[in-house]
């Protein structure tokens, strides 16, 4: 038997970093297909399974964000000030995704601020640099990101949705960090479509192809 536990995790960051290029570079291990693409960033919900050991699954449950549905969210339910804490309340990690090659920096620095005022403290936070592919064109130091990443007590990687490179480590790290007891439920009273998912554990026979 192999036991498997799903965990909420929540993309971050400003508008095209790559967080839904990650997301499918992660969940379908290629980014080729334009089309698949197409799919993931109308998706903003998918799943994707990984294995910690031998007897122990990890089942990411993947919230993707877009600018769109946050600016929709904040007019409607908050007013524009507060970013909307919908997106991660509930969530057991949060990947806050930057572009190496832009100014989006500061914008995840205002995100890792917003989940310290008001996301649960237990919540794991990796800090993620995309586009490492063109770190030719980098505006942003690894030695800035990692050093921000340190004095906050984030986790940190850089990447590229493109190749792949450092895709698979960054949801690895994550897994690594996640409490396999189940957390205790939090109350979803109010969150988009009341969805209750962390620390869920079911037993399936490892003979299972899911
Ligand atoms: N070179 C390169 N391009 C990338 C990478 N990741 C994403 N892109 C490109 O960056 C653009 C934006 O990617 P998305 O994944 O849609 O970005 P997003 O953060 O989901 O954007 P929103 O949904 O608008 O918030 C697309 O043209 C991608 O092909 C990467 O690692 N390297
Ligand atoms: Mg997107």
């Amino acid at each position: 038997m192999s036991r498997t536990t799903s965990f909420k995790l929540v993309l971050l960051g400003e508008s095209a970093v790559g967080k839904s290029s990650l997301v499918l570079r992660f969940v379908r291990s290629r980014l080729s297909d334009e089309r698949a693409l197409a799919d993931v960033v109308a998706a903003a919900f998918l799943t994707q399974t990984v294995k910690l050991d031998e007897t122990t699954n990890i089942k990411f449950e993947i919230w993707d964000t877009t600018k769109d549905c946050v600016v929709a969210d904040t007019y409607v339910g908050a007013g524009y000030k507060s970013l909307a804490p919908i997106y991660f309340r509930n969530s057991n990690a949060a990947v806050i995704v930057y572009d190496i090659t832009q100014t989006s920096f500061e914008k995840a620095k205002s995100w890792v601020r917003e989940l310290q005022r008001q996301a649960d403290p237990s919540t794991i936070i990796m800090l993620v640099g995309n586009k490492l592919d063109l770190a030719s064109a980098r505006k942003t130091t690894t030695e800035l990101g990692q050093r921000f990443a340190e004095e906050e007590g984030l986790l940190f990687a850089e990447a590229s949705a493109k190749t792949g490179e450092g895709v698979q480590e960054l949801f690895m790290e994550i897994a690594k960090k996640l409490p396999l007891a189940p957390p205790p439920q939090r109350s979803t009273q109010g969150g988009k479509n009341g969805v209750k998912v962390q620390g869920q554990t079911t037993e399936i026979p490892s003979a299972c192809s899911c």
